[in-house]
């Protein structure tokens, strides 16, 4: 398709970019890290969604190039952050199948020289999903390096009380569905209440993810979520204006 091979000449003229999205700590309201977030812009087609083009490169096997160019960008706009900020990046469903995973992304930081233990990695259920044995090996092998490994849309997928079981992850990222609504509906609030008690329990962090105005950081302050991320903090941004960004809150 038209799609299919535009994206394959931007990978290799290396045209897409990526942003970073803050993630705050609730409590003092200081940055604590990053999500890096796929950005295209082609210039015929415009303006391409990652939920577009991540889907379409996995589906037609060049997940793995377009994620490590991504990675690699990312980890060194990551080394001119102050040392204590995270770098959280999104892995998708096909990547979790292949055991040689962990090793090529742990090759590729090292290259870059970024410590392990600033990286985290980002998995949603429906990629534990797709083949939970091998993905259970890379979890385990990324955390033995030091890298953590986070939840994502939390909430959102399938079996997600099962995952946390059977799985160690270092945290939870709760999904924008359960945010948005978090002011208005008391069934949101409950079931976010009830997602922080029981990462508690469990010794995991938890992230709000979508947070759009006061109201809502507010409320999910007042609900114990240690961390959150979303347009009221910050929206994905170059890595330049990232550095300006972390300027400015110096
Ligand atoms: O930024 P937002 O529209 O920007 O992202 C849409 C979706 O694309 C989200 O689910 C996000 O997790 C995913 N996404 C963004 N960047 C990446 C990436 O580098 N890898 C993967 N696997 N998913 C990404
Ligand atoms: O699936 P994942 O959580 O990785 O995707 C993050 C997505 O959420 C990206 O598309 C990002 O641009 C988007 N996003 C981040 N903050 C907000 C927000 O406050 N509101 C909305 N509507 N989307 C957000
Ligand atoms: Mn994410
Ligand atoms: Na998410």
């Amino acid at each position: 398709t038209q799609l299919e091979q535009a994206l394959r000449n931007a990978i290799i003229a290396d045209e897409i970019d990526v942003h970073f999205q803050p993630i705050v700590d609730l409590c003092t309201d200081s940055v604590v890290g990053f999500e890096a977030l796929a950005r295209w812009c082609d210039a015929d087609l415009g303006y391409v969604s990652p939920a577009l083009f991540v889907p379409l490169a996995e589906e037609r096997g060049f997940i793995d190039p377009l994620s490590e160019m991504l990675l690699h960008k990312a980890a060194q706009a990551a080394l001119c952050w102050p040392k204590e900020l995270f770098l959280s990046f999104n892995l998708s469903s096909a990547q979790l199948t292949d055991p040689t995973t962990s090793g090529r992304l742990l090759a590729i930081i090292n290259q870059v020289g970024l410590d392990p233990r600033r990286l985290e990695l980002e998995i949603t259920e429906t990629a534990v999903m797709a083949d939970a044995d091998v993905a259970q090996k890379i979890v385990t092998d990324l955390r033995a390096a030091g890298v953590r490994v986070s939840l994502d849309d939390f909430g959102t997928g399938q079996s997600s009380l099962g995952r946390l079981r059977d799985f160690s992850f270092d945290k939870v990222k709760i999904d924008r569905a359960f945010v948005s609504r978090i002011a208005a509906d008391r069934a949101s609030e409950h079931i976010v209440r009830a997602i922080v008690s029981m990462c508690e329990g469990l010794e995991l962090e938890v992230v709000a993810e979508g947070i759009e105005d006061f109201a809502e950081a507010v409320k999910l302050k007042a609900l114990g979520c240690g961390m959150g991320q979303g347009y009221f903090y910050g929206k994905p941004a170059d890595a330049v204006a990232t550095m300006r960004y972390l300027a400015g809150r110096h």
